[in-house]
């Protein structure tokens, strides 16, 4: 029953575009009526309707602790007995800053913001301050947040100028970003060598996030480190949601891999609206009011969210055995869905790294965005439907990953694997290969916008 969220949409709808405050939560890419979520504890959600459903958006990756975590929660409601906003310096913007300097390895200073896409915005325009340059390379596939700099999709050819991927980026914006292949070095090397004014900064999700979850290949980050380094541009790594996701160090420990700059946000803001970016002192230095590079903020270093924030890497700090059980519930989904592919009637991928993973309909490996997009988004949609009938709550996108958190248990992971091997088992072989369908291509193209396609 969704009588609650129907009504509540029909509201929504009349004074929000699209009934919602972020594309993605309107269903529009999988159909149906979207959730309205009234409350939400451990790793679980709570609708309007009173339905409950075991969770794996975790707020878009925000929840590793899960939700309504006690440490996060008194944290947050001491802060609020103190007040919500001094538009001044506080105690636990310098606390949170010293922890995110000394647990993530390439940031020595770093300026907390509201959003991951200011927090992305703001490297870019960092890396073209200190380098003079001005074009940057992104990756097809690859979301850094909603800024026009991001907001391109590749020109004619991969090297060439960029063109907007949504009305209203100007095309004297866009033709500063090239656009290079996920997991494909050369790709990368075509937009250097095109470029005769050079790069300012590569960016990259070092484990793809918004064409589903996919890996780096072995030698990729490496690659991308040498080529920046070679050419003088600036590497930087977005793990906005791979930090302190795929583990405490970020993408940036596990690959073993230093970028010149870091943009964060999601699990370090508790829940609270929360970005951050940061580097080597040099760079750092260089934005105001130490340096020229302008940026400001009235709610950037909220003691609400610096609070809730520090809180929940504090725990993740004093508490590794966090990230030990989300790889164990990770190992336990890799085993899982190779036993649904073996006796599937249609081909299933699964691709996982830490606590991320994602499930593609897919005969080939899904390895970057043009394999990411050949998966079937129709059959994606079945399987998103038949979770939410039983209780499960996938993320409303195939090129959405899946969290799970340090408060999902084993048996929950079982039940979500019975249900997804039960749903699949019952695909027809004929529908929606490769998205074929029209609502697949529409929801398709929605759920593509801003990932440049
Ligand atoms: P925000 O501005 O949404 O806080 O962060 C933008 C951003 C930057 N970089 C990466 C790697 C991201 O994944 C994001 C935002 N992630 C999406 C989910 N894939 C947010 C959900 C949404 O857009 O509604």
């Amino acid at each position: 029953m969704t009588s609650r969220s129907e009504k509540l949409f029909g509201r929504a709808r009349r004074v929000l575009p699209g009934g919602v405050n972020s594309p993605v939560r309107a269903f529009t890419s999988v159909g149906g009526v979207p959730r309205f979520i009234r409350s939400a504890r451990g790793a679980y959600l709570e609708d309007a309707d009173g339905n409950r459903y075991l969770d794996f958006m975790g707020s878009w990756g925000v929840a590793i602790l899960g939700h309504d975590h006690p440490a996060v929660r008194e944290a947050a409601a001491r802060a609020l007995t103190r007040g919500t906003s001094f538009g001044a310096p506080s105690p636990d913007e310098v606390g949170i800053a010293e922890l995110v300097a000394e647990l993530v390895p390439g940031i020595e200073v770093v300026r907390f913001v509201n959003s991951g896409t200011e927090a992305t915005m703001s490297a870019v325009r960092l890396a073209r301050a200190v380098t003079g340059r001005s074009r940057i390379v992104k990756f097809r596939g690859g979301y850094h947040g909603h800024a026009d700099a991001f907001l391109v999709a590749a020109g004619s050819g991969a090297a060439t100028l960029g063109v907007p991927s949504s009305p209203g980026v100007p095309a004297a914006t866009a033709q500063h970003t090239s656009v290079a292949e996920f997991n494909d070095l050369a790709s990368v090397e075509d937009c250097f060598s095109a470029s005769e004014e050079g790069v300012a900064a590569v960016i990259v999700e070092p484990v793809a996030g918004n064409m589903g979850c996919v890996p780096p290949a072995d030698g990729f980050l490496p690659g991308l480190r040498e080529l920046c380094t070679r050419h003088g541009a600036l590497l930087i790594f977005d793990e906005v949601m791979t930090g302190f996701r795929v583990g405490l160090t970020g993408a940036q420990g596990r690959y073993d891999v230093i970028p010149d700059l870091t943009t964060l946000g999601k699990v370090i803001g508790g829940g609270l609206p929360v970005g951050a970016y940061g580097g080597r002192e040099e760079l750092m230095r260089e934005i105001a009011p130490d340096g020229p590079v302008y940026q400001a903020g009235t709610l950037s270093g909220n003691p609400l969210a610096m609070a809730a924030g520090l809180a929940a890497l504090r725990h993740l700090a004093e508490h590794p055995e966090v990230y030990e059980h989300t790889e164990n519930l990770g190992r336990l989904l890799d085993r899982g869905f190779d036993e649904i592919a073996a006796t599937s009637p249609v081909p299933v991928r699964w691709n996982r790294v830490g606590a991320m993973g994602s499930l593609f309909f897919s005969e080939p490996p899904v390895i970057d965005w043009p394999s990411s997009e050949a998966s079937s988004s129709e059959r994606f949609n079945q399987l998103f439907h038949g979770m939410l009938d039983r209780g499960i709550y996938l993320p409303p996108s195939s090129y959405e990953a899946w969290f799970w958190s340090a408060v999902h248990e084993e048996p929950e992971l079982a039940r979500t694997l019975e249900a997804a091997a039960e749903i699949i088992s019952r695909i027809d072989n004929q529908s929606g290969s490769t998205g074929t369908t029209e609502r697949a291509v529409a929801g398709r193209a929605h759920a593509r916008k801003g990932r440049t396609s």
